[in-house]
């Protein structure tokens, strides 16, 4: 068993069952013009860890460990969007509308996609969330277990919205979780680092934390 350097202790990292997991790295939340903007946030503020989820995916693809993508999206006749996630809050565009990039959130439309610089190669996994959390509405549970899959490593946005609820889904189900603080971001800084702590607190409640340079290290090791 090799370690990686994590808080509250050190992450015990098994090779063979261990996955990276891309959380929603999508024109929409982090390009001008998609659903981030619409709710009016800065979303240079989640742009900036591109370069770190880059390193962390080709550290993954170098040592051949699976990596997996999700995507926030729903399906064009909006059947899997609840009016409470369509109606909540005042953006000034909904899920659905047409925005610059195309249909806001909508599989298939221009700014659903994952960035081209982190796009997924042949044979990772893609999976489309109607919801804040991956196992929500997904066949992700179902994927991991015929994989043998029993750790997952986060990357991705936002730290404290989608980030968070999926590894807290997964820490439920047994997965040991370890988030990647240079390659995860919020809108809300302070958001980030209040996740940060939640989640490394009281012994690792919902899992471990660790910096890009240590895991990158565990992963080469
Ligand atoms: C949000 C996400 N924030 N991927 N989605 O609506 O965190």
């Amino acid at each position: 068993m090799l370690e990686i350097k994590a808080l509250p202790f050190p992450f015990p990292l098994d090779p063979r069952s261990v996955a990276l997991i891309v959380i929603d790295m999508q024109r929409d939340f982090t390009e001008p013009g998609g659903f981030g903007e619409t709710l009016g946030n800065d979303v240079s503020r989640v742009s900036v860890i591109i370069p770190a989820v880059k390193r962390l995916l080709e550290a993954f693809r170098n040592a051949g460990l699976p990596v997996i993508h999700t995507q926030e999206c729903h399906k064009p006749d909006l059947s899997d969007l609840p009016d409470a996630k369509r109606n909540r809050g005042n953006p000034t565009l909904r899920i659905g509308d047409h925005g610059p990039m195309g249909r806001i959130l909508i599989a298939g439309e221009p700014g659903t996609a994952i960035l081209p610089e982190l796009a997924p190669i042949e044979g990772e996994l893609v999976i489309e969330k109607p919801g804040k959390g991956a196992f929500y509405a997904t066949r992700l549970g179902d994927i991991l277990q015929e994989r043998g899959i029993r750790q997952l490593v986060f990357a991705g946005v936002t730290t404290e919205v989608c980030v968070q609820t999926t590894m807290r889904e997964a820490n439920d189900r047994g997965y040991d979780c370890l988030l990647v603080e240079e390659a995860t971001a919020s809108y809300f800084p302070e958001f980030k680092q209040a996740a940060l702590e939640m989640i490394r607190a009281q012994g690792g409640i919902v899992g471990w934390t660790a910096h890009l340079t240590d895991v990158l290290e565990g992963i080469n090791a």
